[in-house]
Order: C-alpha cells, then sequence, then structure tokens
C-alpha cells in the first residue's frame, strides 16, 4: 500500500532560512523518489497566487489559506506539499492545519532563527527598510509572529548547516512513518 500524503509547512521570519531549508529538504525527498513533491514558497506564491495580496492580518490569512487550499489537495492525492511562509499568525497556522489532517499528516517545523539574527544578516535589506518605516507592518519589527508552542519540530539555525537542519527534517518524516 503507497504510504499517504503530508505537507511539511515550515514557518519562521523573514530571512529565517525557511526557503534554504525547504528547498534541501525537496531535493532529498526527490532524490528518493516515489512521489511527486511540490514546493510553495513564500515569495513564489506571492508572485503568482496571491499578487493582489498586501501585508494585512486579512490579507495574511487569505494567503496562508490558499497555500493551505492547494497543499490539501495535494496531500489529498498523496503527494507530498512543502510550504514555506512566515505564517504569523497561531489561529491561521491552525486552520490549515486540520483541514489537511483530514486528508493526510500535517508537519510544523518552525525555523526559530531568533529576530536578531534575522536582522543581523539581512540578506535582502528588508529589515533596514522596515527599521525606517519605508516598509509597514514588517513581521518582528513592527507586526506581531507567533511562535509556534507545539510544533512538530523546531530548528535551531544558529550555527547548524542547512544540511543538518534538512537532515533532521527527513528523520522527523521517518519516525512518523511517512517516508
Ligand atoms: C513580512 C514582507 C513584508 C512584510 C514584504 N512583512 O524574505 P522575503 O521578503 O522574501 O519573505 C518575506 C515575504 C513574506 O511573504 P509571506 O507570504 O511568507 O508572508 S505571510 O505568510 O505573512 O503571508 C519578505 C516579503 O514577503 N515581505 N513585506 N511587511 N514580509
Amino acid at each position: 500500500r503507497s504510504k499517504q500524503g503530508f505537507t511539511l509547512f515550515f514557518t519562521g521570519f523573514s530571512g529565517s532560512g525557511k526557503s534554504t531549508i525547504a528547498n534541501a529538504v525537496m531535493v532529498k525527498l526527490m532524490e528518493m523518489g516515489g512521489r511527486p513533491v511540490t514546493l510553495l514558497d513564500g515569495d513564489i506564491v506571492r508572485k503568482n497566487l496571491s499578487s493582489e495580496l498586501g501585508f494585512s492580518k486579512e490579507h495574511r490569512d487569505l494567503n496562508i489559506k490558499r497555500i493551505g487550499y492547494v497543499a490539501s489537495e495535494i496531500t489529498k492525492n498523496g503527494g507530498i506539499a512543502i510550504c514555506a511562509p512566515i505564517a504569523p499568525y497561531a489561529s491561521t497556522r491552525r486552520y490549515v492545519r486540520e483541514d489537511i489532517e483530514s486528508f493526510g499528516a500535517f508537519i510544523e517545523v518552525h525555523v526559530a532563527t531568533t529576530i536578531e539574527e534575522c536582522e543581523r544578516r539581512d540578506r535582502k535589506g528588508l529589515y533596514k527598510l522596515a527599521r525606517e518605516g519605508k516598509i509597514k507592518e514588517f513581521t518582528g519589527i513592527s507586526d506581531p509572529y507567533d511562535v509556534p508552542e507545539n510544533p512538530e519540530l523546531r530548528l535551531e539555525t544558529e550555527n547548524t548547516e542547512v544540511d543538518y537542519c534538512a537532515q533532521q527534517v527527513i528523520l522527523k518524516l521517518e519516525s512518523m512513518g511517512l517516508i
């Protein structure tokens, strides 16, 4: 019997490493073969599915619900969906979890890079702009982030290689009997 579908849902600040880790996990899962893997990355989704949306609570919630809907369809069909949005609101993450758990597994991965570290790295210069008030409602600076209380996995990224983080995700999936 083939294994059930599942959704890997990464959450964390901008610049926390969600996309990088999600990509590394995707590569590993694809190498294992078997099931199709679909990556729904935050900025790709925003360009395509959610191009009209901004960053108010209403718009973020709508964005996450769209991602959740696509992931639920993939999970229902036995596939693997990897999502990597900020998803700052616990209630919205819970909504998506409940939707997806009716079809398969939902694995929440908190990429727990601190806001101080994200701001220190500031790879895209967005934190500087947020501090200057040039980007409003910026998560962690001028907008909230609900820290996940009970994620299936929490990744401490400081002093940790991307590949090691990705390997922890793979081990978690194995221990859950999903791969
Ligand atoms: C947070 C913002 C904002 C504001 C633009 N707040 O590092 P990035 O650039 O590529 O990832 C961030 C991305 C966040 O989109 P998400 O769809 O993941 O957010 S949510 O889950 O809350 O819907 C960042 C950029 O968009 N960005 N303005 N105000 N991030």
